[in-house]
């Protein structure tokens, strides 16, 4: 029943979407900086429903690159080639299209003066993103690859294994395995794509290998993380791996004693911030606006969401004031800027 409803719901939008591809010979999909399984999982479906319709090539490219090992893993499974934004001619394409992010989002570097034609996604709404050609926004998916998946079965488009695979890894990978911001149509995709999915690729794919500097961050994240109240924080300092912010944001979050949790850290002269709250009466969105303030952008979901700050380059004492103001917001809009804070392990 439910799975009929949002079929019916993505009929119309299926037509459309369909008819802008029609014809295309080139396409270019643009994804987050850096790409989560949600995001690499859309673009492959996307490439795929395009392919339906039109003798199209396909080119998938972020700004900056797949760091986390089991994203890797996944597109390499997929056979992507992932191309940097940068080394792409984007108007040499004549079809644009976005999936996991919006025009103005502040985490993807196509320029504002290119909008795309296409974009799907299930972020809240940027106003660059109503002057597309073709825009489905859905703010209560919890996955793009959900969204996807029902273009695909409207679409009547046979699902290859791999792509199958990827998108119920990027359904659960977005909704924490169905724990956080996910609603039926997600689990109604995740049932109709799991006979499909090769089981064992996802069990390789989630237990990854990771380098040795990984193992690194994670000590410097737990020796840095405070406690205060119901919060806890850390700060990783410069790092090589921007993806390890929502990661160690995902992992402080387990403490019992935790309601919300953030990480903060320094990649490529831009302060990133991840936060992840338990509190299903929150909005993790909201608060990542007020702790990037007018000079960074971010947002998100109600239970996790992350943002950037650009710091000013080569400064050392920006990135302290601005971490510590980062820090500060954070506690102070969760009512804990009195509190004193503790160590959460002794070292
Ligand atoms: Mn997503």
């Amino acid at each position: 029943m439910g799975e009929r409803v949002a079929k019916q719901q993505s009929e119309p939008k299926c037509e459309r979407l369909l008819g802008v591809l029609q014809g295309r010979k080139t396409l270019l999909i643009v994804l987050q900086d850096y790409p989560d399984p949600d995001a690499i999982a859309a673009a492959a479906a996307l490439r795929e429903l395009a392919r339906s319709v039109s003798d199209v090539t396909t080119t998938i490219a972020c700004g900056g690159f797949v760091g986390r090992a089991e994203n890797q893993a996944l597109v390499k499974y997929l056979g992507l080639n992932v191309q940097r934004l940068q080394s792409v001619v984007v108007r040499q394409f004549d079809c644009l299209a976005m999936v996991d992010t919006q025009p103005g989002a502040g985490n993807n570097a196509l320029p504002l003066d290119r909008l795309p034609d296409i974009v799907i996604d299930h972020h809240p709404i940027q106003s660059p993103t109503r002057k597309t050609l073709f825009s489905d926004i859905r703010k209560h998916y919890g996955s793009t690859s959900t969204m996807l998946h029902e273009y695909l079965q409207c679409a009547g488009v046979e699902i290859p294994v791999p792509v199958a695979t990827a998108l119920l890894y990027g359904i659960r990978s977005d909704t924490a395995d169905f724990g956080r911001d996910a609603m039926q149509a997600d689990i109604n995709a995740f049932l109709s794509l799991y006979p499909t999915s090769n089981k064992r690729i996802l069990g390789r794919i989630g237990m990854a290998r990771v380098p040795r500097e990984y193992f690194q961050v994670m000590m410097s994240a737990l020796r840095n993380a405070r406690t205060a109240g119901d919060c806890i924080y850390t700060d990783l300092g410069v790092i090589t791996n921007p993806d390890m912010v929502a990661e160690i944001a995902d992992l402080l979050l387990r403490d019992a004693e935790t309601c919300w949790a953030m990480c903060c850290a320094c990649y490529g002269g831009t302060l990133l911030v991840s936060v992840r709250t338990s509190d299903l009466a929150s909005d993790a969105g909201a608060l990542v606006h007020r702790i990037v303030g007018r000079r960074g952008t971010g947002g998100g979901h109600s239970a996790m969401a992350g943002g950037q700050i650009p710091l000013k380059q080569g400064d050392a004492k920006d990135v302290r004031k601005m971490t510590k103001t980062v820090i500060e917001r954070f506690l102070r809009h969760l009512g804990e800027a009195e509190e004193p804070t503790c160590a959460l392990v002794k070292s």
